[in-house]
Formats: structure tokens, C-alpha cells, sequence
């Protein structure tokens, strides 16, 4: 049986593009949010969040009739849940995943669903967590047979497709980007597939759901410890009097070493998060992942160590200036190069922490940001902040900053490399 209508459950950055995707191919999509801004700007045909080429999509998509947003959720042939997994905010050493939008979207779906459906569930999620949201449609649909009961002659199909699309490129990458399909059955994943085959141009690799559950955990977490890897290099070279840049250039000379680049710290909503999965249910093995979150977690604050030490000498080498006198220029608040996104963003905590606690003032420059309300800091222009800072801490390698005007101070701390 084919798919003829499409329930996208959580309208944002992995959600909407896959609906408008789905809908591009001719698909009936209902997208169903929580958020009545986000379902009436997408009805309008417009988009609440920022990311190339979508617009057009959505736009298009509306126009033509083959997407529509509604808060209630409405029967389908499949149902894709892409909501968050944020994790809870208590005080414990390793944050627990929130599992209650999966939940939420459970509960919303479960009246609807009906025999011969697909759900799939595309959220970053803990391993296991696809089997507990099977758990409670059977708990809410005793009439229906589920596939952790049933296997492959279920009544409904529930399979666990991550997404492992790039923030900028996601509506490339939707389409290019190999899949893995993770099936409670064989029949799941066989579904599963067909239903992704509509416009995956990738492979769709077919594994079971706590394989694929674990196979998005596995990528953002091997990411995460190759960048704290030169995070840490970055501090050693500091202390050596070495340049970590030149230094990981020749390294990368070897033809098995690729080393990625140090930072500020590590942002966004995945590479620093998805690791606390494996960690909260692995603590005792999961060794590396964790020492590798720390390593990240505490660059930021050895950023704002750096600019203090510059402070002090910058007032030894102006004996007759104040501290108060002095203006630190932060360039880059985003969390990555040339993106407007400023969740988990280390280069946006270290500009606030500097604002907080520098007597004089501190400006940022952000070139994809146009204004900024209720924060101790202004955003001013490059040309401004280039003139006018005594201390430049440079946070995000934006494009307009590599080979732009380097401040005219020389106390600079460059965390990206790019004015050397
Ligand atoms: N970063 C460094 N050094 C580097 C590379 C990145 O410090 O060499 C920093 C960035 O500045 C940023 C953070 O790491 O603060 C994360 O950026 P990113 O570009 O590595 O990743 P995201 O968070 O934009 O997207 C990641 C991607 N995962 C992998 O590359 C393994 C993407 O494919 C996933 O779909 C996405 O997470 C997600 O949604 O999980």
C-alpha cells in the first residue's frame, strides 16, 4: 500500500523541510505543531525559521495544496515525529534526556493511528527510546497489535530514521544524504524504506532501531571527541608557545591523520548534546564521550581566562588608562561560521560572561544577527568595532572576518585561527 498521506509531527528545523520535501513529491502532508505561530506563518505559506532554499519549498507547497499545518492531529498512512529531546534541566552531573515531547506526540497521534500505518520516529533520542514510544501507542491502542509484540504481522509498523542533515544544507542533504532505517520487524524497516524512497536519492541502509538509535549518538559523539581533541591541543600549544594551527596543518600532512579544528567551544543542539544519551545510559563505560564533553564544556571558560590575562596586560602596558577604560570587542556570537543560530552557542556565553563582568564596555559584531535586545552588550558594525576595540576576542570564523580588516590592537585573541 502506498503512502498517499503524510503526518509530520514538530514543525522545526528537521521537521518542516522533511514535510515540504514530502509534499515537492506530490505527497498529502498534514504538519502537526504545538506552536500556533509556527502552523498559521506555515499556512500563509511562509517559514518560522531561517534556513536556505525552504521558503521556497514551503511556499510552494502550500500554494499548491499539498502541505497544510493544523495543531490537531488528523489521520494518515504514516507519521513522522521529529520534536526535540532536550534534556531535563536538574542539578545531576549527567543530564537524563527528556523523552516528553515523544510523549506528547504519542499521546496526540495514538487516537488516530489506525491498522496498516507507518510511525517513525526521526528525533536524536537515547537508545531504546523507539521501543518506549511503541510502549505507549500499544498502552493507548489495545485494539491495535504493535511490532514488540507482533513482529512483522503488526498492525502498525514503528521504525527509528534519524536525520543527519547540516544546519545551511539541510534541503541538499535531505535528499543526497545516505538514511539509516532502524525497524522494530523487517516489514518496519521495508516500509520504512518505501516511504523514504519518495525523495532520498541516498542509500537507505537498513539496520534495527536501536542500531540506528545508537548509529546518530555514535556520529555526534565522534565528532564531538575529535573537536575536544583539539580543543585540548589548543591549550597544550598555548602553554608550549606553539601554533596549534600550523602544528594540526602538518599533522593533517600524514595520510591517516585528520585533525578538526579547535574553537571557542563546542554549540548547537546536537554535538553538544546527543553525547549526554550515550553517557546517562552508559555512565560507567561511556569514559572518553564524557572526558570529551568536559574538555568542551570548559574552553569557553578558558577563553574568557585569556581575554582577563590580556586585560592585565593591557593595563600594564597603559599605565595611565582605567579598567573601565577599556573596550573588548567580541566578533561572532553565533554558535558556528555564517549561520544566525545562536542555540548552545559558546561564542554567545562568552560574550555575555565578558559583559557581565568587564567594568568597561564590551561590544560584538554579528553579521548574520541585525539586532539584539536585553543583553549587557551592543552589537555594532565590523568597521566600528574594528576601530574602536582595545581588546578583540574573535569567536566565529564567519566569512566577512576571514581576510576582513583585523582590529587595530595587539591584543587579540583569535580563537578560529583567521588572523594570524
Ligand atoms: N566545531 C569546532 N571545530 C570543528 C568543527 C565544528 O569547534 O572542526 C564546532 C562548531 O563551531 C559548532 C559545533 O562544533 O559550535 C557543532 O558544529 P558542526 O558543524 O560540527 O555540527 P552541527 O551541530 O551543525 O550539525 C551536526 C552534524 N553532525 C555531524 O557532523 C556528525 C549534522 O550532520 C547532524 O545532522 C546534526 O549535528 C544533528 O542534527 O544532529
Amino acid at each position: 500500500m502506498s503512502f498517499k498521506t503524510i503526518s509530520v509531527i514538530g514543525l522545526g528545523y528537521i521537521g518542516l523541510p522533511t514535510a515540504a520535501m514530502f509534499a515537492s513529491r506530490k505527497k498529502r502532508v498534514i504538519g502537526l505543531d504545538v506552536n500556533q505561530h509556527a502552523v498559521d506563518t506555515i499556512n500563509l505559506g511562509e517559514i518560522h525559521i531561517v534556513e536556505p532554499e525552504l521558503d521556497i519549498l514551503v511556499e510552494a507547497a502550500v500554494t499548491e495544496g499539498y502541505l497544510r499545518a493544523t495543531t490537531v492531529a488528523e489521520a494518515a498512512d504514516a507519521f513522522l515525529i521529529a520534536v526535540p529531546t532536550p534534556f531535563k534541566k536538574d542539578s545531576s552531573e549527567t543530564p537524563e534526556p527528556d523523552l516528553s515531547y515523544i510523549q506528547a506526540a504519542a499521546t496526540a497521534i495514538a487516537p488516530v493511528i489506525k491498522k496498516g500505518d507507518l510511525v517513525i520516529l526521526e528525533s536524536t533520542s537515547p537508545v531504546g527510546a523507539t521501543e518506549q514510544l511503541a510502549g505507549w501507542l500499544a498502552e493507548s491502542r489495545p485494539d491495535l497489535s504493535f511490532p514488540q509484540f507482533a513482529g512483522s504481522n503488526a498492525d502498525v509498523n514503528v521504525a527509528y530514521c534519524p536525520e543527519r542533515v547540516l544546519p545551511g544544507h539541510v534541503v541538499r542533504e535531505l535528499v543526497e544524504n545516505d538514511r539509516v532505517i532502524g525497524g522494530m520487524s523487517a516489514t518496519c524497516s521495508e516500509r520504512a524504506v518505501e516511504l523514504y524512497r519518495c525523495f532520498v536519492k541516498g542509500e537507505l541502509v537498513v539496520t534495527n532501531a536501536r542500531t540506528a538509535e545508537m548509529t546518530k549518538l555514535t556520529e555526534n559523539s565522534c565528532r564531538d571527541v575529535q573537536i575536544a581533541f583539539a580543543n585540548e591541543l589548543s591549550i597544550i600549544c598555548d602553554k608550549l608557545d606553539i601554533d596549534v594551527w600550523e602544528l594540526i596543518a602538518l599533522a593533517n600532512r600524514h595520510p591517516r591523520i585528520n585533525i578538526l579544528q579547535p574553537g571557542p567551544g563546542v554549540g548547537g543542539h546536537c554535538i553538544a548534546v546527543d553525547p549526554w544519551f550515550i553517557v546517562s545510559k552508559t555512565p560507567s563505560e561511556a569514559r572518553i564521550i564524557k572526558t570529551a564533553r568536559a574538555v568542551n564544556d570548559s574552553k569557553p571558560i578558558w577563553v574568557v581566562d585569556q581575554v582577563k590575562i590580556a586585560l592585565a596586560d593591557y593595563l600594564q602596558l597603559n599605565p595611565t588608562k582605567l579598567i573601565s577604560d577599556i573596550t573588548i570587542g567580541c566578533f561572532g556570537i553565533a554558535f558556528k561560521p555564517d549561520i544566525d543560530d545562536l542555540r548552545e552557542s559558546p561564542a554567545m556565553w562568552i560574550t555575555r560572561e565578558l559583559a557581565k563582568t568587564h567594568e568597561g564596555k564590551v561590544i560584538a559584531v554579528e553579521p548574520n544577527i541585525r539586532e539584539i535586545s536585553g543583553e549587557d552588550f551592543s552589537l555594532v558594525s565590523y568597521d566600528e568595532a574594528v576601530n574602536s576595540v582595545d581588546i578583540a576576542v574573535l569567536l566565529v570564523d564567519h566569512k566577512e572576518f576571514k581576510g576582513g580588516k583585523v582590529p587595530k590592537t595587539r591584543h587579540i585573541i583569535d580563537t578560529k585561527g583567521i588572523w594570524g
